[in-house]
């Protein structure tokens, strides 16, 4: 027996799936986890020797790749005094201080562990700045797994076809209002009695697959959560420091009032964080009557390599070269995909991508929904046989690293060409 479905036994017998997220179980393409051992650069090796050209990043931390010797470096250096202290420390305010220049609509920034306790605060703090309840998000729209959030769930919810999570009680999303994605009329009806305290949105949709705001689309929510005295809540856990250094308000030109991120912040370790208008940020504990709280909220290790991720991502010409890989790549799959008779979108913005089995176009979930993930799920189990490892479903982004090569790109594009003859 291979040495990883020895481990995925084990795992199964004492972690529910033998998976601690459900995407990496990869029962939507029917195959079983991919255990990893390592990884260097754009490469992970899995637990029975074989080499992958990694195009998922850990979900998108590893803008700089696996193992990046600058990160290894701080993270060894910082941890010699210590790995946390629950006490502040000089690092979480260079850390603030850092996200701020980065993302200036982000004034004030209090630091947390996860994605999920990012958006659950932002819009907690929302409704304690609003006094109002209800709040809406988009259909496939993901921002973790709070209970008022696991309505009409993208990313694991819609790949196992479980987008209202049992477990959550009505009245814990009673107050969530579900639009499509791209649908300025609905926001505006809902909007209209001036009783939402937040529409909490990814600019650039990623957990329905990759979808682009249509445009005026990111415009028209900021005038009409403004008119309406509705917090606007950029959900940039993906996209923050991806799509460009400052996020997708950066490259959309939009300010939001608060904005959550996470993933490359943490520089591969748990970090994420949420900030914006100083007047609604003043509410959180000890300030303010909104509580919030953690143990490991701005730990040392994980401030010290995001800072060092983001000192790196400021260097000349990295986004330009994002945008190159990630045309080269988007370009490639595309043409493959025609040359093979396949039906197919590409859908990309910068480094972030997905290929959608459908004609498309693909704007939504309902028309992400259209795709073909049987044939995802065979293309998916083509590539990994061919030494190329995509994220097991459907509704997820690809993401592309500055450790990846065009040599690397091409060789995706080749064994993409193939797969998708077959
Ligand atoms: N849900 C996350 C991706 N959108 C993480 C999936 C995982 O870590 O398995």
């Amino acid at each position: 027996m291979q040495r990883s479905q020895s481990i995925f036994e084990r795992a199964r017998a004492v972690i529910p799936g033998g998976v601690n997220s459900p995407v990496r179980a990869c029962r939507s393409v029917g195959a079983d986890p991919v255990f990893i051992a390592s990884g260097r650069g754009s490469r992970v090796t899995d637990a029975d020797g074989n080499e992958y050209i990694d195009l998922i990043g850990s979900w998108g931390p590893l803008i700089l790749g696996h193992a990046h010797p600058e990160i290894l470096a701080t993270i060894a250096e910082v941890m010699a005094a210590g790995t946390t202290f629950g006490a502040p420390t000089e690092i979480e305010v260079k850390f603030a201080e850092a996200l701020r220049a980065a993302v200036p609509s982000m004034e004030m920034v209090r630091a947390v562990s996860s994605g999920t306790e990012a958006t659950m605060s932002a819009l907690r703090l929302a409704r304690g700045f609003t006094g109002r309840a209800r709040i809406i998000k988009v259909d496939g729209g993901y921002h973790g797994h709070a209970d008022c959030l696991l309505v009409a769930a993208g990313s694991g919810a819609a790949t196992l076809g479980i987008p209202g999570s049992a477990g959550v009680p009505d009245g814990a999303a009673r107050d969530t209002i579900v639009v499509p994605y791209n649908d300025l009329a609905s926001v505006e009806r809902a909007v209209a009695a001036d009783d939402v305290a937040a529409v909490i949105i990814e600019p650039v949709a990623g957990n329905m697959g990759l979808v682009a705001p249509a445009a005026g689309y990111l415009e028209g929510l900021r005038t009409l959560t403004a008119r309406h005295g509705t917090v606007l809540i950029f959900d940039e856990v993906m996209t923050g420091f991806r799509v460009a250094y400052g996020g997708a308000q950066a490259r959309y030109r939009i300010t939001p009032d608060l904005t959550t991120i996470g993933k490359i912040i943490g520089g591969g370790l748990p970090a994420a964080a949420f900030g914006g208008r100083a007047d609604i940020m003043q509410k959180l504990a000890p300030l303010g009557p909104v509580y919030q709280a953690g143990t490991l909220s701005g730990n040392p290790l994980a401030m010290a390599a995001g800072l060092k991720a983001m000192e790196i991502l400021a260097r000349p010409g990295s986004y330009e070269r994002l945008e190159q890989l990630g045309q080269r790549l988007g370009d490639g799959l595309a043409a493959a995909a025609r040359s093979a008779g396949v039906p197919a979108v590409m859908n990309r913005v910068g480094s972030m991508l997905t290929l959608f089995f459908c004609p498309g176009p693909v704007t939504d979930y309902a028309s992400a929904k259209t795709a073909d993930t049987t044939r995802f799920g065979a293309f998916f189990r083509n590539m990994r046989d061919r030494g190329v490892f995509l994220p097991p479903s459907q509704f997820e982004a690809m993401f592309v690293s500055l450790a990846h090569t065009d040599a690397e790109i091409d060789q995706i594009v080749d064994a993409a060409r193939t797969a998708l003859a077959d």
